[in-house]
């Protein structure tokens, strides 16, 4: 009845929504599925011993908590199980997984970060899974081709985000919905159609603590936003959770601007510390759909090829203008 109910008052589902995308319909179910199974445990993971580190390190240098490992479990299986996937790439994993039996015509290439975020997981924090879908390519000689191929070859992308709410985001490139899952039905109901970010914002998202490892022009641009200006609006607000899904999905539907620059001191990363594959490219093509923009500061990010799965990058997002004004100043032109 109370599925009924809701889909009559014309809250489409997310199945409502997919079904026509055949193939790819059915991997994004099954990446709904995932994000539910997800957000049940990390509602009672406290409770039942799942919270802190295994003592491991991952590929990425960062200490491995116990959900990464068992979301990037739950996801891998799911997408493994979906019959549509031939190519996976997880943040969790060194290497990509090439299930060379499934790589029929038509299979897909998943690049996907099962938990971002995690540090904020022992404080109760936001965390989401952010994932990119690309097509196989025909000519793919390996697994590598694939894995490493730019932004512009996504399909389909987005996170699902676990907050107050469990949010899944999705862009098949016409356009950006969000769902919220109905915890007393088990489904995500559309609760945003057709999302679009603010041209211009009044709040900047960035991790001011590194702000003596940035390039100088990157200061210089953090500190007219902080500059008291009523003729441009300013200062900005200053807000940052540490967590890509919640940093970039508020910057989303309120405007404004996300930055993640390069580590320009000795020893540093000179790239940044965000992935392309599953952070940058996949919140790039969200955020393009919704009419924002996503650049290294100085190059599209949708057109980035990386060298390897793996590769970091710089990351500024958000609205038009702001995007387009940081830019100017990154290339010395303010
Ligand atoms: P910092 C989480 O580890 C993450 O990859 C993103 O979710 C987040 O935006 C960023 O790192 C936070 O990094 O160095 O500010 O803690």
């Amino acid at each position: 009845m109370a599925v009924a109910r809701a889909v009559s008052d014309g809250a489409a589902t997310l199945f409502d929504h997919v079904r026509a995308a055949g193939d790819l319909g059915i991997l994004l179910t099954q990446i709904a599925v995932a994000g539910k199974t997800i957000a049940r445990e990390l509602g009672r993971a406290v409770l039942i011993g799942q919270l802190g580190t295994t003592g491991e390190t991952n590929v990425q240098g960062e200490k491995v908590k116990k959900l990464d490992l068992w979301a990037n479990e739950v996801l891998v299986d799911a997408l493994t199980d979906s019959g549509r996937v031939c190519t996976l790439v997880s943040e969790e994993l060194a290497e990509p997984v090439h299930l060379e039996h499934r790589c029929a015509d038509g299979s897909w290439v998943v690049c996907f970060d099962p938990v971002d975020g995690s540090s904020n997981l022992d404080v109760n924090g936001i965390v989401g899974t952010i994932f990119s879908i690309r097509r196989r390519s025909r000519e793919a000689r390996h697994a590598m081709v694939d894995a490493v191929a730019p932004g512009t070859v996504q399909v389909a992308a987005g996170y699902v985000m676990y907050g107050p709410a469990t949010v899944l985001v999705l862009t098949l490139g016409d356009g950006v919905d969000a769902f919220t899952l109905d915890q007393t039905i088990g489904e995500f109901l559309r609760s945003h159609a057709r999302i679009r970010i603010p041209a211009r914002g009044r709040i900047y998202s960035v991790n001011e603590g590194n702000a003596t490892k940035w390039d100088p022009a990157v200061r210089r641009y953090i500190d007219y936003l902080r500059a008291s200006d009523g003729a441009t609006d300013r200062p900005y607000s200053a807000r940052y959770v540490g967590s890509l899904v919640a940093d970039f999905h508020r910057t989303l539907l309120e405007g404004g601007i996300f930055l993640y620059p390069a580590d320009t001191t000795a020893g540093g990363k000179p790239s940044g510390k965000l992935r392309l594959q599953y952070e940058g490219a996949p919140m790039a093509f969200v955020v393009e759909q919704a009419g924002g923009r996503a650049s290294t500061g100085r190059d599209r990010i949708m057109d980035v090829r990386p060298s390897a799965a793996h590769q970091r990058v710089p990351l500024v997002i958000g609205s038009p203008e702001d995007v387009a004004l940081a830019e100017d100043f990154m290339a010395g032109r303010r």
